[in-house]
C-alpha cells in the first residue's frame, strides 16, 4: 500500500521540517491506523469540566495505554473546546461551547479532532455534535414602532409589523407572533420564502379618532423552547383626523326675547356650537342670517 511506503520512509528522514512533513503525511495517509471513530452528542453551554465522553472506554484503551502513548488532542480549531483527562480517560469541556457562535443557522452543529497515541501510533477521530439549548430570546431591533392611520382606513387594511430575530435554531427559534387582545386589530402570521416569519396587523373595526385617538398595542414574538422565551415591541397607533363630523349646537332652539323698539346692537343671546373633529376640521366659524349680527 502507498501509505505503508510513506510511513516506512519516515524513519529515514532526519531534518526537522522533514519529520513535520512526515507527521502530516502520516496524519493524512495512514488511514489504516485509525482504529475507530467516535461521536458524542452534548448540549452547548455546559460548564467547564463537564463530561463529554469516556474515550478510553469507547476506544477500548486502558488508562495506562493513554499515559504510555502520550495520548493528546490534535485539532485545527483555534479554540480548544475539549480537554483529554488522561488520568481518567475522559473528554471534558475546556472552553465555553456556544452553538450560535460555532455554527450560526447551520444544523446539525459539530466539530471534530483527533486523539493521537504513540508507540505504536494510533489516530482516532472524535466528532462532538453540539445540540441547541434555548438560551436566546426573540428580539426586536426597536422598542417602539409608530403608525399613523387615517380614521377612514378601510376594514381589512394591513400593516407590516417589525420582525424579531432569535439566534437559536429549530424549535428554540422564533415560532410565532401574538398581539395583545384588542378589538381593533387582528394579527396575520406569514412566512417569507426563506422561512423567516413575520406578521401583519389587520384592521377589523372602524377607527374613530373622536372616540379613540391613540391605540397602544404590544407585539410579542415567542419561541418554542421549554420554557418559551419572548420579546416585545410597543406598537403606537395615532389615528389621523378626517373631517367627518358637522358642527353641532348645544341646543336645537335658542329662545330670546327682544323688545320691539330694541336699539341696533343690543345683546340677544349666546349660541354655542362645537365640532368633534380636530384642528381646522373642528373650527366653527358662525354665520347668521336675516337681520342679526354676530360678535
Ligand atoms: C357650550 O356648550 C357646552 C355644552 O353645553 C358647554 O360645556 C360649554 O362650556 C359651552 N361653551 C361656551 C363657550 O359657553
Ligand atoms: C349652550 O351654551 C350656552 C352658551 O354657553 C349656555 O348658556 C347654555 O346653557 C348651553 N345649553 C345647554 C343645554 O347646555
Ligand atoms: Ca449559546
Ligand atoms: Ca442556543
Ligand atoms: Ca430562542
Ligand atoms: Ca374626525
Amino acid at each position: 500500500m502507498a501509505s505503508d511506503k510513506s510511513f516506512s520512509s519516515c524513519g529515514k528522514w532526519r531534518s526537522l521540517s522533514r519529520s513535520v512533513q512526515c507527521f502530516l503525511l502520516s496524519l493524512c495517509c495512514l488511514s489504516h491506523i485509525v482504529s475507530g471513530q467516535i461521536r458524542y452528542t452534548v448540549p452547548e453551554e455546559m460548564k467547564r469540566g463537564s463530561l463529554i465522553g469516556n474515550v478510553a472506554h469507547d476506544l477500548g484503551l486502558n488508562v495506562e495505554r493513554l499515559r504510555s502513548g502520550r495520548a493528546r488532542i490534535v485539532t485545527r480549531q483555534s479554540l480548544q473546546y475539549t480537554e483529554l483527562k488522561t488520568d481518567k480517560g475522559v473528554l471534558v469541556v475546556n472552553e465555553r461551547i456556544d452553538r450560535e457562535q460555532l455554527c450560526g443557522d447551520t444544523t446539525p452543529c459539530s466539530f471534530s479532532f483527533e486523539v493521537i497515541l504513540e508507540n505504536p501510533m494510533e489516530l482516532h477521530r472524535v466528532t462532538v455534535e453540539i445540540t441547541d439549548i434555548n438560551d436566546n430570546s426573540p428580539t426586536f431591533r426597536k422598542e417602539e414602532v409608530k403608525f399613523e392611520i387615517s380614521e377612514l382606513a378601510t376594514l381589512g387594511s394591513r400593516f407590516l409589523l417589525p420582525t424579531a430575530e432569535d439566534a437559536d435554531v429549530g424549535i428554540n427559534g422564533l415560532q410565532k407572533y401574538t398581539l395583545n387582545t384588542n378589538d381593533v386589530f387582528g394579527l396575520k402570521q406569514l412566512s417569507r420564502p426563506d422561512g423567516r416569519k413575520y406578521a401583519e396587523m389587520v384592521l377589523q373595526k372602524a377607527l374613530d379618532r373622536e372616540i379613540q385617538p391613540r391605540i397602544s398595542l404590544k407585539l410579542i414574538a415567542v419561541d418554542g423552547g421549554t420554557p418559551p422565551r419572548s420579546g416585545t415591541v410597543n406598537i403606537d397607533v395615532t389615528v389621523l383626523d378626517v373631517n367627518d363630523n358637522p358642527p353641532v349646537f348645544n341646543q336645537s332652539l335658542y329662545r330670546a326675547t327682544v323688545s320691539e323698539n330694541a336699539i341696533k346692537g343690543i345683546y340677544i343671546t349666546t349660541v354655542n356650537a362645537s365640532d368633534a373633529d380636530s384642528g381646522s376640521n373642528g373650527l366653527v366659524p358662525y354665520e347668521c342670517y336675516d337681520s342679526c349680527n354676530l360678535i
